[in-house]
């Protein structure tokens, strides 16, 4: 179904062999599959440097307005099958590795996902690139190029391994190095007249990988940056003197910037580390941007039309100062006109509601750290503090509230204040959660700047998620909407609500999702040994494991339906294939006890059959792009059951539902979009609302007095007390005595619910018409909406389409 680029077959063969020649420096005959896997690439990657060139030309003739994406994390998933379906490549490669005898599949197995990320604040950022391309918008992505990425997980009796991810052991086919254009980042040093002489100097490496628009000429840029020590680093004479590791000291200390991607995703580790990260990424990502904008434009007056910039979550704040020190120090601007233009840059997402999670650096880190950008820090907080003295005069309780200096218990920096003053505009990823914002985590900040405040709901992308992950469902509803078109205007999936009456549809429909269960199946069978039934209801919980989302409540789901079978109360159950994948933060205790949870009782209803009759459970490992490419075309039912109030959005939810899957969930993040959407009659709808969570907290919740009142709920958490010889045991003592997410407060209406979708599993025609409602309504979860939605509220760019 997809247009190619008019490139005859034996043109990419020749051209395929003469990159295996002239790039790997062998021949056909004597070629590892890494050689041809990697001149394989490098000729799809020459086509799309043909259209970047005329991107860039185009770029440089209008001289438009840009958008540079600073994101500390990017999960781009693979680049090789993406880069075929955009260059258009696909059966013209597919011919000339045929006939050279090579086969596809087994290339595409050496094309390494970049896992730069940790989970969906990452993902989203790989879509919007995706989408800004897409749509035509002039844009650049800045971020770290992480030797590790995020952590290979294995499990080992239950419990989660941690494994290094050398991505680019092999090399990385898809990026261009440039280590001539490095760019120096100070850190330590002394202040002196407001002028900055650093102690330590480290050096910042691009390289630039491509990313192509769906459907269109564009071609945008991710650049991302490593440390370099600088040439003078190594110890000649130490090394002289036998002393090896004192030799390479200043070498290791540089380059361990980029070394690793820390793999929490909600707390600060307070690691000097990362907030040298931090820093290293805006510094360079904002002299990058200060060279572009100067190749077509001269003095500071124009920059802020022609530049703006979108940071993702607070990692990337520090920018504001830095690019104040910057206009100050070295431009020599005055402290108002300098302020104007970073107020007039930078605008802020935030990913989410728990404070624990909002960024705060020690002071005194930063004022050793960067001594220059803590004097900034205190001159913007001090003109603040006096038009927050204007707006509450005397008010004391105000000033401290709002400071972007925390002083009790120990003085820190809060980024997302920073963040908010240094601003023009501040986004919440989903409607309830930019309510939640404005009304409890930045509230002060919205009543002092409501007009500030804007929600940009989070969106996916159709080509990951439909085009690559799901080809079968692809080509049904291209059949049916009569061309492909719908990859980049996915409201056009409302024409399939036509087809939810045609018999044959649905049937094609349910084939498609069988199929799609067998490929999970064999994959399953393959990691886990765990043999899923293709027929079962494919019943997946895919994210982050977080205490917030309630992995736990899917475990007690499953372990009543064990004392339901082996009571013999089967009427009503059906065969189900629960499905896990997600990993948690490796110092992450809580986490990781409820994933040894979830795999010993994986294990109990694997192992019995009077159990497996009905209940199969595979908890798959190292769960990432790929594994998500395979997992939500295969799911019949999405768990998205987060502690109403908790999850900003979720970014699966929308996977899922525009794959077919029904939701069984709470009115949390991006959740209430989708019932809304998709219609109240095709999500299953459980549990309490968030102001109900907050009503039941603040009376004084007693999670003792639920387990007493329910005996069901009773021997479920009983069960879990003496699973595994005890060794989980705290997991029902933390819920009885705490159980800080209120799970056994839903747990009835969630066993009620999921009753509910079993019953509606049963009528499989009727199941087929909501799933087909589900996707034929999901169309508003395309990032290229959610790209058009910043557009508008946020970034005013125009489209320029290449010419
Ligand atoms: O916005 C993308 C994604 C949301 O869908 C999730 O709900 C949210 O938890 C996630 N946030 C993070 C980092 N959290 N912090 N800070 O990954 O963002």
């Amino acid at each position: 179904t997809v247009a190619n680029d008019g490139v005859p077959a034996d043109e990419f063969e020749t051209d395929l062999l003469r990159n295996l020649a002239h790039q790997r420096g062998t021949t056909r005959q004597s070629a590892s599959a890494q050689d041809i896997y990697q001149a394989l690439a490098l000729t799809v990657r020459d086509r799309l440097v043909d259209r970047y060139v005329k991107t860039a030309a185009t770029y440089y003739e209008t001289n438009p307005r840009f958008v540079y994406y600073l994101s500390a994390e990017y999960m781009l998933g693979k680049q090789l099958p993406q880069n075929l379906l955009y260059s258009g490549l696909q059966n013209q490669a597919r011919d000339a590795l045929e006939k050279l005898g090579l086969d596809p599949a087994e290339l595409e197995d050496l094309d390494v996902e970049p896992g730069l990320g940790n989970g969906g604040l990452g993902r989203l950022a790989a879509c919007i690139l995706d989408a800004l391309a897409t749509e035509d918008i002039p844009a650049v992505g800045y971020g770290i190029r992480y030797d590790l990425g995020i952590f290979k997980q294995t499990f080992e009796d239950g419990a989660q391994v941690e494994r290094p991810d050398d991505w680019t052991f092999y090399g990385n086919p898809w990026e261009f190095a440039a280590p001539d254009d490095q760019q120096p980042v100070g850190f330590y040093g002394k202040v002196e007249d407001g002028k900055w002489t650093p102690d330590e100097i480290v050096l910042g490496e691009p390289s630039h990988m491509l990313v192509p628009g769906y459907g269109t000429q564009t071609v945008n840029l991710i650049r991302l940056w490593r440390a370099r020590a600088s040439r003078a680093s190594f110890d000649l004479s130490r090394f002289g003197e036998g002393r090896y590791g004192e030799a390479v000291d200043a070498i290791v200390r540089s380059e361990n910037i980029s070394k690793v991607l820390y793999p929490d995703d909600s707390t600060e580790l307070g690691r000097e580390l990362r907030l040298k990260q931090q820093h290293f990424l805006v510094t360079c990502a904002l002299r990058d941007i200060v060279r572009r904008y100067r190749l077509r434009n001269t003095g500071w007056d124009t920059f802020t039309e022609k530049v703006t910039v979108q940071l993702n979550d607070t990692h990337p704040v520090m920018a504001i100062a830095e690019l104040m020190r910057v206009l100050l120090d070295e431009e020599g601007l005055d402290w108002d006109r300098a302020w104007l233009i970073v107020r007039g840059t930078f605008a802020y997402t935030c990913h989410t509601l728990l404070p624990e999670a909002l960024e705060t650096w020690p002071v005194a880190l930063v004022e050793r750290l960067l001594p220059r950008h803590m004097e900034i820090i205190y001159l913007i907080n001090f003109h603040f503090l006096q038009e927050v003295e204007q707006a509450y005069p005397g008010d004391p309780g105000k000033l401290r509230e709002l400071s972007i200096i925390q002083e009790e218990p120990e003085r820190r920096v809060r980024m997302a204040h920073l963040a908010v003053v240094g601003a023009k505009a501040v986004n919440g990823v989903a409607e309830l959660h930019s309510k939640l914002l404005r009304e409890t985590t930045l509230r002060p900040f919205a009543e002092l700047w409501p007009e500030r405040f804007h929600n940009v709901t989070n969106g996916v992308s159709p080509r990951r998620f439909m085009l690559i992950a799901n080809p079968r469902l692809t080509g049904l509803i291209s059949s049916r909407l009569g061309d492909h078109d719908w990859l980049r205007d996915l409201d056009r999936l409302s024409d399939l609500e036509r087809a939810v009456d045609d018999s044959a549809f649905r049937d094609q429909w349910r084939e498609v999702k069988r199929a799609n269960r067998r490929d999970l199946a064999r994959y399953a069978r393959a990691v886990t040994g765990v043999a899923l039934d293709p027929d079962a209801m494919a019943d997946v919980m895919i994210k982050r494991f977080h205490e917030y989302k309630r992995q736990l409540l899917r475990v007690m789901h499953v372990i009543t339906l064990i004392h339901r079978i082996r009571r013999g109360e089967t009427a009503g159950l059906v065969p189900r294939s629960v499905i896990f994948g997600g990993k948690a933060a490796p110092g992450y205790y809580a986490a990781k006890r409820i994933m040894r949870l979830a795999n010993a009782v994986a294990d109990v209803v694997n192992g019995d059959p009077q159990l497996s009759a009905y209940v199969r459970m595979a908890f798959l490992p190292n769960y990432n792009v790929s594994g998500a490419e395979l997992i939500i075309p295969a799911a019949d039912l999405s768990e998205q059951i987060s502690l109403a109030g908790k999850e900003a959005s979720g970014t699966s939810n929308m996977k899922l539902a525009l794959n077919g899957a029904l939701t069984i969930g709470t009115l949390d993040g991006a959740n209430v979009e989708i019932r809304d959407r998709v219609g109240a009659g095709n999500f299953f709808l459980f549990g309490l609302d968030a102001g109900q969570a907050v009503a039941l907290k603040q009376a004084g919740y007693r999670p003792r007095s639920w387990y007493e009142a329910d005996w069901e709920l009773r021997e479920t958490i009983d069960f879990i007390a003496t699973i595994d010889d005890g060794a989980l045991r705290e997991i029902a003592d933390d819920l009885l005595n705490r159980d800080e997410y209120l799970t056994l407060a839903d747990y009835r209406a969630y066993i009620e619910c999921q009753d509910e979708v079993a019953h509606a599993w049963e009528d499989r025609d009727a199941w087929t018409r909501m799933s087909i409602l589900n996707a034929a309504r999901s169309g508003f979860f395309s990032a290229d909406r959610t790209v058009r939605d910043y557009g508008r509220e946020i970034w005013h760019t125009p489209a320029v389409p290449e010419v």
